[in-house]
């Protein structure tokens, strides 16, 4: 209770509020983390999915588990983390989202300054030409095809070994040096360059506040660290926030 008062003071006190959030934050609404214990799909790891060598070599694999993610997604309903995070939005004149998961889940909860780190499971682009589209379909048995080229489409997000758009890094990294105040949210911490984002906030001294169900490589070095659920901790978190 005390971590939490305290931490709405940092906020109501902060200038400019940046979050940064990872899968745990949609854990509440039903989207499976990756490294959790119920992060796996079919008994692969993301380091076995999550690269352009592993879609090279099974884009029907690869294409069935961001197909069943995408059921999954559209399914889903913003939690109160969400919410909570697009109601400090709101109450914040200067405040910043990033976040690295792909289900446009945030944007959903009414969200608007966003930045999606690893891209967004609803677009997609061509592995030869330049071709973009937005795509809502699930794949079964046919992938799609670029109607430039021909050639596959692949989900529009950033797999392993692959580099962050330029304009998003640099973006990114303005934003928590601007920031005084850096909420990292239900992520693992573990996946750089974004883990980047929160080693850089720790060295600057912002006043970095974690909410994690469990311990980060992180949690020691943050102003404030609190364990528990997001969709629990964040609303208690608003309570205390001044408009
Ligand atoms: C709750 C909760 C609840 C649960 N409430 N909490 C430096 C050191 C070492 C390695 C590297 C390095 N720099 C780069 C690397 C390599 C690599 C990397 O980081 N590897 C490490 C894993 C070792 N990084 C890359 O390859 C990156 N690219 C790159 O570096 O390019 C360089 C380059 C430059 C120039 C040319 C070419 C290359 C790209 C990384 C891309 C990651 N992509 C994925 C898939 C995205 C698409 C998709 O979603 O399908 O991103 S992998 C996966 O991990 C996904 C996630 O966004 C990301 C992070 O996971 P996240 O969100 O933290 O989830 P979990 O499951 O790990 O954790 C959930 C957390 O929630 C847990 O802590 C729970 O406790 C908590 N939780 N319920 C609160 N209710
Ligand atoms: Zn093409």
């Amino acid at each position: 209770m005390e971590k939490i008062k305290l931490a709405a003071e940092i906020i109501n006190k902060s200038e400019f509020t940046v979050v940064l959030t990872g899968a745990g934050v949609s854990a509440e609404s039903g989207i499976p983390t990756f490294r959790g214990p119920d992060g796996l799909w079919k008994k692969y790891s993301p380091h076995q999915l999550a690269t352009y060598e592993a879609f090279l070599k099974n884009p029907n694999l690869v294409w069935e588990w961001y197909s069943w993610r995408r059921e999954k997604i559209k399914a889903a309903e913003p939690n109160p983390a969400h919410i909570s995070i697009a109601r400090l939005e709101r109450i914040k004149e200067k405040f910043y989202l990033i976040t690295q998961n792909i289900d446009g889940l945030h944007k959903r909860a009414g969200s608007q300054k966003v930045i999606e780190f690893h891209g967004n499971i609803w677009k997609e682009k061509c592995i030869s030409c330049d071709f973009k589209r937005e795509s809502y379909e699930i794949y079964k048995d046919e992938l799609p095809k670029c109607p430039n080229c021909g050639n596959l489409l692949r989900p529009d997000v950033v797999w392993f070994g692959e580099p962050i758009d330029h304009d998003i890094l640099q973006i990114s990294f303005d934003l928590v040096e601007e920031a005084d105040c850096v909420l990292v949210v239900g992520t693992s911490a573990v996946v750089y360059p974004f883990a980047g984002l929160i080693e850089f906030s720790i060295k600057s001294q912002k006043k970095v506040i974690e909410v994690n169900l469990e311990p980060t490589p992180f949690s020691d070095l943050c102003y404030i660290s609190i364990q528990g659920k997001a969709g629990e901790i964040l609303p208690q978190i608003l309570n205390y926030i001044v408009r």
